[in-house]
């Protein structure tokens, strides 16, 4: 039941802000122009059994080239913000000194945005370290997080808008868990709990660039965290304890020292050190939302304190993610109970639904599997809404079909049909029974209400 509690749920306040997200490594493409350095995605990518099928982000959606169309799109669908993120290593290509003509880029991007009346939300750090900073031995030391902050500040004096939105980083706790815990991820590190490190090596540079911004213009200044609810298998103790331990290494690690100042107890106590106040968060905290996960104690010869256990009795999304909308109303409700006021207002800064494409189905519609999922999510939020978690806008994954990081280009999670042969764009619509009136359905973009919440500032 996509609307919980009934149709009488109100709709969601007017000029609530709709918005799409991409990452550099995954649209961007041209490489080896503006004097770009390797990322270590780059690298990652180009070595043998890695990527999916050898697909690597050298081309990608030629972003860099295309953003005067990809602008355009954003505003023939109507949508009010765009999140995009620099990529440090066309900025700062040896993660050193800095590079005029890859911040232009940038730059451009940005000007292109607010003269389309479209809000830039900028991340510093999709994932996408230069590889010299990983060659000095990467996020398991503390190095980079100094090296990040002047990055960011850099950045932040280039393309400082009237009213900036940063997020410093995304998904801190993929980079540990999937590059550096069993290495699926670059830089496809295997230390298991050994990467922990990591995780606070993550951290720190969010909160030294949250002292490094200018203040001026820093009223805003999140991070895009991956929450996921965490059930337990049972209600054995055991289980329990496990789905508790999980909790506390993929969400609360990343958010209470943040908000709270603290690691969560279990993990502080396995030896990382004190935090002395909240790194903080400012004007917004990002969620990043796909599927919750289910936990059991763990088997014998696991190395981890718990096992993962496939969801069932759900759809499933090309991903193999379990598709439960109701797991946003949950994660939002966790982050109220969890933070109280300390919650700064919510930017849902990532939700959506991948699918490949069909040999001789519509390319130009989403198919049923995405406008379900997308319509269920949007009820599962209008209810957090509702229940009075401030929630203050929501942006699709993704604006385009891109790459999906070790899977390649087959994942398509665009509300833009990209061919990736001739790089030609192509809006998608919903599909039939996505709940608009009949009439409506087969027209192309504004399928979400039109924005007005995140307006750009009038410029200079
Ligand atoms: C986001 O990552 C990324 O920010 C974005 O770049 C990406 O394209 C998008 O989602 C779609 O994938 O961690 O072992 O418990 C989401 C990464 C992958 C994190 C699946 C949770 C579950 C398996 N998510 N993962 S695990």
């Amino acid at each position: 039941d996509p609307t919980p509690r009934g149709p009488a749920l109100p709709p969601f306040p007017a000029g609530f802000p709709w918005a799409a997200a991409t990452s550099a490594h995954q649209v961007d493409g041209a490489v080896a122009e503006d004097g770009r350095g390797p990322s270590l995605w780059d690298t990652f990518c180009a070595t043998p059994g890695r990527g999916a099928r050898g697909e690597t982000g050298e081309v990608a959606c030629d972003h860099h080239h295309r953003h005067p169309e990809d602008v355009a799109l954003l505003a023939e669908l109507g949508l009010g913000a765009y999140r995009f993120s620099v990529a440090w290593p066309r900025v700062q290509p040896g993660g050193g000194p800095a590079n005029p003509a890859g911040l232009d880029f940038y730059g451009r991007l940005v000007d292109a945005l607010l003269d389309a009346g479209i809000t830039p939300v900028t991340t510093f750090d999709h994932w996408d370290t230069p590889q010299s900073v990983e060659d000095a031995g990467g996020w398991l030391r503390r190095g980079p997080a100094h090296r990040f902050a002047g990055y960011a500040a850099l950045v932040a004096d280039r393309l400082a808008d009237p009213v900036p939105w940063w997020i410093t980083l995304n998904e801190p706790c993929v980079v540990t868990m999937l590059g550096c815990g069993p290495g699926e991820h670059a830089p496809g590190r295997t230390l298991l709990l050994d990467a922990l490190p990591a995780a606070q090596h993550r951290l720190l540079p969010h909160g030294l660039a949250v002292q490094e911004l200018p203040t001026a213009g820093a009223q805003r200044v999140g991070i895009a965290n991956n929450h996921t609810p965490v059930w337990a298998d049972s209600a054995d103790p055991s289980d329990a304890a496990a789905a508790a331990a999980y909790a506390d290494l993929r969400n609360w690690l990343y958010a209470d020292p943040l908000l709270v100042g603290a690691y969560p107890d279990a993990w502080f106590a396995g030896g990382l050190p004190l935090i002395a106040q909240p790194l903080g968060c400012y004007g917004f905290y990002g969620l990043n939302h796909y599927a919750p996960t289910r936990v059991r104690a763990a088997r014998q010869g696991s190395p981890f304190p718990f096992d993962l256990v496939q969801i069932t009795g759900r759809p499933r999304a090309h991903s193999g993610w379990p598709v439960v909308p109701e797991g946003l109303l949950e994660v939002l409700l966790a982050l109220r109970a969890r933070y109280r006021e300390a919650l700064p207002p919510v930017l849902v800064t990532e939700n959506g639904c991948g699918h490949a494409d069909v040999p001789g189905a519509d390319r130009t519609a989403h198919g049923p599997a995405r406008t379900d999922f997308l319509r269920d999510h949007l009820a599962a939020l209008r209810q957090a809404v509702a229940d009075g978690v401030g929630v203050r806008g929501c942006f699709v994954w993704s604006l385009l079909d891109n790459s999906e990081w070790a899977e390649g280009y087959e994942q398509r999670f665009g509300l833009v049909h990209v061919d990736f042969d001739t790089l030609a764009r192509a809006p998608r619509a919903p599909s039939a029974g996505c709940g608009e009136p009949a009439g409506r359905r087969r027209r192309r973009g504004r399928q979400l209400p039109s924005p007005r919440g995140l307006r750009p500032a009038p410029r200079p």
